[in-house]
Order: structure tokens, then C-alpha cells, then sequence
């Protein structure tokens, strides 16, 4: 990646950061030895019936980490990671964090349109994937996409087939025995904390990718101000099901939440209570996070479950609308408290409080982790609205950077003049402070919790030839919130069918979570006065089809 293109945090807001005790100046890099200091021979990592403990972990990450500049790697180089929930995912994160290389957080679920468009826009220097993964060979897909890119890229494998030319992550993570001089030498090359330590994606509004630079200093933050917010020590055993390169299962507080409070990470594959419920069961698991369509599956699953699941004391549940009935029946079915959390890849999180009274836990979704954050509700033109009123949010402070990575005419549409990042989400502010969420302005569709965004459908659909017109509105779900619908106006002739759509998106490689799962043929589209396709009149159409 160019440095040059990421947006700097002004010089006077990184001085008061700094002066507030938000940032401390520390590398995420240092800390897996950091945690070993302190918790060296306790359980870390749980990844089926391989366990890491933290000295196991700091040593894994420093022999990648000095791997990783064996291969050619270094400081701004940035890497695609798209791997599952293992404790490779851990280990190559922290590794890269360790020198400076940048991790680009890709899903699972995404295929060759996302890694290339992403991989190509950070100018990505190496891929990571499993050999395989739910049916899917990841390798091929990443030699494909490596091959593609504008630079030469490595590919990094987690798995038992690694094929010639690819390199093995397992052997490169290998202990032996060498750590002290190896510890000494990746310390002196440490990377300055103000660096870009990795980029997140964004859910996304446009086509236009969107990655958000969280350095060292402000996602160390993050972290540490979540696992206090949730309570976070060396008693907590965090169960990661969501795909770990989110957000919210990472630092939220998650992965990095639990192992920065000397913590126990127990990582599978699925959400599935089938895996889930006995993992609870055989770790003690305290706390887990998902989002709504999770934790009804949850709910559901519980009634007639064999399993112990009484150490559990916590589900966060964010990501998309939590409605107070769902909230209200999370806790007595699972025998624990709900937090709401209420966050995104930009920055800004909320959580409700521990000790939230239920009409607070099951009603809101929490309030900032910092003193710092700002927040500002707006109407149409800007304005405040009255305490208490329906708004835009807007937030800026600590944690939440001032514009995406090298998309300036975008940065100027989704930032304000003086740095507020606009969410698109619609809030009130309760007389507490707590955010609650309302709706929202940005133009996307929230796939239990996955973020499809509307344009980028839009702009793929209208390139294939019997399509003269397309939008896509969400269509209201019980069991994942929304579906992507899609209203085509076609040329002249045979209409195209869902499934033919359907099989031209897969075939570009666009990810499976974004496909459209409903189509509308409409001969007469509406259209706002500025002649873009009228959202809200789709939606009462698609009302009144139902
Ligand atoms: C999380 O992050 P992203 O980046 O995938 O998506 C952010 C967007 C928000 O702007 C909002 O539209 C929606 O997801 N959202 C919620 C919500 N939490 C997120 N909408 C309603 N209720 C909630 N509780 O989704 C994310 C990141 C960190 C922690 C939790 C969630």
C-alpha cells in the first residue's frame, strides 16, 4: 500500500489522543510477548483440539513474522487474509502486525471479484487462505487472484495440501527453540504505532472499495476501552463463531479483547448450535457475539438442548436491528445477560452496560466506549436536531479515522469538512446518552449482518445485456433481517430470470451473501426527479406485492 494515500489524523487531534491517555504509543506487534510476560503457560488459544498458550502464541508469531520478511515482505506491504475461524487466523494477524505488514481483513464468503478488486486497490503483496474451505479450493482462487494482481504476490497457505509454489503457513510458524535472539531482532524493526496497522472493509455504499486504515495507536484503543466496557480478565472465555476478520468478532472486544485481558479464545468454524452448544460445554465458555439471526437460531436450538451451557454469562449481539422481543428472550433461553453492541468498521462502538437494567439491555444499543467520541445527530441539511429526535449520526474521536484509504472524492462525500465519519445509520439519543437505532440513509442491504451494498449490485446486474435498468432495495426477512431484491427493467425481448442473474454474478466471482434472492421484472421503473431509480416507491411496490 502507499502510505501517502491514507488520510492522516490531524496533528492537534493526535496530540490530544495522545495527551488523554487513548493512545499510548505501543505497537500492536510487542504485545503477544507483552501478554506472555504475564500469562505465559495459560491457555490462549483453543482451535478444536489444538491449544496454544501464550507462550506458544509469541513464539509462533515471531518465526512467521521473521518468514514474512524472508519472503520479501515488509512495513506497508499489505496481504489479503482471508482465512476462517483457526488459530492461523491469530498467528498471521499478529505476525504481520509485528512488522509492520498490513492485514487487508477479507471474508470467507468472498470470491474472486472482491479479492481482486480489494487486492489490486491496496496493491497486495501476498494472499493467505486455507486450501479449503467449505467445498471451496481457496488456493486456486488465490493463485488466480495473485497471478491478477498488479505486483508479484505470494500465496500463504493454512492446510495439509499446500501445493508447489505456495508456502506453507504452518511450517512457517513453527517454533524452534530460537526465540531470544529472534525476539530482539523483530523489537529493533518494530513499526511506529502511528503506522496503519491493518485495514478493515467497509459494509460499503458504492463501488468504490472502501478499507479503513486503523492504526497501531487507535485500534490498540479500541480494545482495550471494549474489554473493559464488557468486563473482559483472565476469567473470560471468548467463544469466536462470526467470521473473525470482522470487526466485531476481533476487536469488539472479541479475539484481541479476550487475549489483551489474559483471556481464553475457543475458536469454530460455525455458528451452528450443533458445534456451538458443546463447545460452550467442554471450554465453560463465559461470552460469545453474534448477530440477531445467530441468536435466534440460538434460541430456537436451546429449548431441547442437552448441553451445558451455564457458564455462560454474556452474549453480545450486534451488527443489524435487534428488536426488543428477540432481546427479551436471548437471555432466559441461553441463561445469560444480553449486551447489545452497536459498532462499525469506521470506528465508533457502543455497548449497553453490564449492569443495564432489561428495559436499557433489550431497548438500546449501548453507548460509546469513550469519553471522546463524539456524537452529533442530524436532519437533511446538517442541523442538530432536538434532544431526543430521529437523525443522521455523525461521529468522530479517538478510534474512528478521518477518511477511507485513497478514495478522496469518496472521502468527501462520507466525511465532513471537519472529520465526522457520516454512519448513514438513523438514531435517537435517550436522555442517558444511549444510542438507539432507527433506520437508516445509507443505501444498503444488512444481510444478517453482512453488508451488501446496493450500487454495487446495481452497477455488476446492469452490465449484462438484457438488462436495461436495475435497482436493488432490501426485501424484509424474519430470519436474516433482509434479502437482496432486485427490480430490473428489461431490453426488449425475454426478461432474464433470477437464476440466470444469479449464475452471471457467481461467475464473475462476486461473493454468494450479496447474490440477489428475489427479482421484480418492471417494465416502467420510478424515478426521482434527478432520474435515479426511486428507492422508496420500490419499497411500497414490493410492500404491496407481499
Ligand atoms: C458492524 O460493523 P460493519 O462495519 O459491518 O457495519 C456497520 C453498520 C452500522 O453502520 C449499522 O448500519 C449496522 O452495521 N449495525 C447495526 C448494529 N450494529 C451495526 N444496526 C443496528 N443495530 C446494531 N446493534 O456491524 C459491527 C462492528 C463492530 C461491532 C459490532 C458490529
Amino acid at each position: 500500500m502507499n502510505p501517502d494515500l491514507v488520510v492522516p489524523w490531524p496533528a492537534d487531534a493526535a496530540e490530544t489522543h495522545r495527551r488523554n491517555g487513548c493512545w499510548l504509543g505501543r505497537p500492536l506487534g510487542r504485545l503477544p510477548w507483552e501478554w506472555a510476560g504475564r500469562w505465559g503457560d495459560r491457555v490462549a488459544i483453543v482451535d478444536g483440539e489444538r491449544r496454544l498458550t501464550y507462550r506458544d502464541l509469541a513464539a509462533s508469531v515471531d518465526r512467521l513474522a521473521e518468514n514474512l520478511l524472508g519472503l520479501g515482505l515488509r512495513r506497508h506491504d499489505a496481504v489479503l487474509v482471508q482465512l476462517p475461524n483457526v488459530a492461523e487466523f491469530v498467528v498471521v494477524t499478529l505476525a504481520c502486525l509485528r512488522v509492520g505488514v498490513v492485514p487487508v481483513m477479507m471474508l470467507p464468503p468472498h470470491r474472486e471479484y472482491e479479492l481482486s478488486s480489494i487486492g489490486a486497490h491496496v496493491d497486495a503483496r501476498a494472499v493467505v487462505v486455507p486450501d479449503e474451505w467449505r467445498g471451496h479450493d481457496h488456493q486456486d482462487l488465490a493463485v488466480r487472484v495473485a497471478e491478477a494482481l498488479p505486483s508479484p504476490a505470494r500465496v500463504l497457505v493454512v492446510g495439509d495440501e499446500v501445493r508447489p509454489g505456495c508456502h506453507d503457513v504452518r511450517h512457517l510458524a513453527r517454533p524452534d527453540g530460537d526465540e531470544r535472539r529472534r525476539r530482539r531482532a523483530l523489537d529493533a524493526q518494530a513499526p511506529p504505532s502511528s503506522d496503519v496497522a491493518l485495514f478493515l472493509l467497509s459494509g460499503g455504499t458504492t463501488g468504490v472499495p472502501k478499507v479503513i486504515g486503523r492504526t497501531h495507536d487507535d485500534y490498540e484503543y479500541n480494545i482495550r476501552r471494549s474489554a473493559d466496557a464488557c468486563g473482559f480478565g483472565e476469567g473470560t472465555v471468548y467463544l469466536a463463531v462470526l467470521p473473525a476478520g470482522h470487526n466485531f468478532p476481533l476487536a469488539s472486544p472479541g479475539i484481541l479483547g479476550t487475549l489483551h485481558s489474559g483471556g481464553r479464545v475457543v475458536l469454530v468454524p460455525t455458528p451452528n448450535p450443533a458445534v456451538v452448544f458443546p463447545a460452550v460445554e467442554a471450554e465453560r465458555v463465559t461470552v460469545t457475539s453474534a448477530v440477531p439471526a445467530v441468536a435466534l437460531r440460538w434460541v430456537a436450538a436451546a429449548e431441547d438442548t442437552r448441553h451445558d451451557l451455564s457458564s455462560l454469562r454474556f452474549v453480545h449481539v450486534g451488527g443489524s436491528v435487534l428488536s426488543p422481543s428477540v432481546a427479551e428472550r436471548i437471555g432466559p433461553a441461553l441463561g445469560c445477560r444480553v449486551q447489545q453492541v452497536y459498532g462499525m468498521a469506521e470506528g465508533l462502538i457502543c455497548y449497553t452496560p453490564t449492569d443495564a437494567p432489561p428495559e436499557v439491555a433489550h431497548t438500546t444499543q449501548g453507548r460509546p466506549i469513550s469519553p471522546y467520541d463524539e456524537l452529533r445527530v442530524v436532519d437533511e441539511r446538517g442541523h442538530p436536531v432536538r434532544p431526543g429526535e430521529v437523525g443522521e449520526l455523525l461521529t468522530r474521536g479517538p478510534y474512528t479515522p478521518r477518511g477511507y484509504y485513497g478514495v478522496p472524492e469518496q472521502n468527501a462525500v462520507s466525511f465532513t469538512s471537519d472529520g465526522f465519519y457520516r454512519t448513514g445509520d438513523l438514531v435517537r439519543l435517550t436522555a442517558e446518552g444511549d444510542v438507539v437505532v432507527c433506520g437508516r440513509v445509507k443505501d444498503l442491504i444488512n444481510r444478517a449482518g453482512e453488508k451488501v451494498s446496493a450500487g454495487e449490485i446495481e452497477t455488476l446486474v446492469q452490465e449484462l445485456p438484457a438488462v436495461a435498468e436495475a435497482a436493488a432495495i432490501a426485501a424484509p426477512d424474519p430470519e436474516v433481517g433482509e434479502r437482496v431484491c432486485l427490480f430490473v427493467r428489461p431490453h426488449p425481448g425475454r426478461p432474464p430470470s433470477l437464476d440466470e442473474i444469479a449464475a452471471a454474478l457467481t461467475a464473475r466471482g462476486v461473493a454468494a451473501f450479496k447474490i440477489p434472492e428475489r427479482l421484480e421484472i418492471i417494465r416502467d421503473m420510478p424515478h426521482t426527479p434527478v432520474g435515479k431509480p426511486d428507492k422508496p416507491a420500490l419499497r411500497a411496490l414490493l410492500a404491496d406485492l407481499d
